[in-house]
């Protein structure tokens, strides 16, 4: 296993549509292992493969308080069911660093997708977990989460990013 570098904003590719896994093979489940490992290496809860540059619709997720790691594997996961009920969780992202905003999703959410060894899952979510997947769904789609936000706290947030990343503007 392999700790992976996260990309971070700005950087076009954090905009790209992830593609579908065709199939979940050794490659995509190594590819699995290594995102949990950056993920518990950097502290995050969750990690989607285009955040270290690899544009497939895989992410990984690990909501556990304790010691025990409970990690879940998500393959092209399609979210459903959302609740019109919305809940407000202050979130972070490992592509954004120290920057954190209150941000509104729908509290209660299923998730169809495959598993670490292909076979089809569904899962109701809600709390933490609910805003989570919702959160790294966004990153399949070229989302982020401060996109929820109005143009000018954006755009405060991309230029300090940017003033710690001086070449980011050519990326
Ligand atoms: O580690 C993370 N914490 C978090 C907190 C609130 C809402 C979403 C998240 S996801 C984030 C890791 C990350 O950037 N995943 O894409
Ligand atoms: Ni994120």
């Amino acid at each position: 296993m392999t700790i992976r570098n996260i990309l971070t904003e700005p950087n076009k590719l954090l905009r790209q549509i992830s593609q579908k896994v065709d199939k979940v093979g050794i490659e995509e489940q190594k590819l699995m292992d290594d995102m949990l490992e950056t993920m518990y290496a950097a502290k995050g809860i969750g990690l989607a493969a285009i955040q270290i540059g690899i544009p497939k619709r895989i992410i990984v997720m690990d909501i556990s308080k304790e010691e025990a790691k409970k990690p879940i594997y998500f393959v092209n996961p399609v979210i459903k069911n959302k609740d019109p009920l919305k809940a407000t969780y202050e979130e972070g992202c490992l592509s954004v660093p120290n920057q954190f905003a209150n941000i509104d999703r729908p509290s209660r959410c299923e998730v169809e997708y495959l598993d670490y060894d292909g076979k089809k899952q569904i899962l109701k979510a809600n709390g933490l977990f609910a805003t989570c997947i919702q959160h790294e769904m966004d990153h399949l789609n070229g989302v982020l989460f401060i996109d929820y936000l109005s143009k000018l706290k954006r755009s405060i947030i991309i230029k300090k990013l940017s003033k710690l990343k001086p070449n980011s503007a050519i990326l």
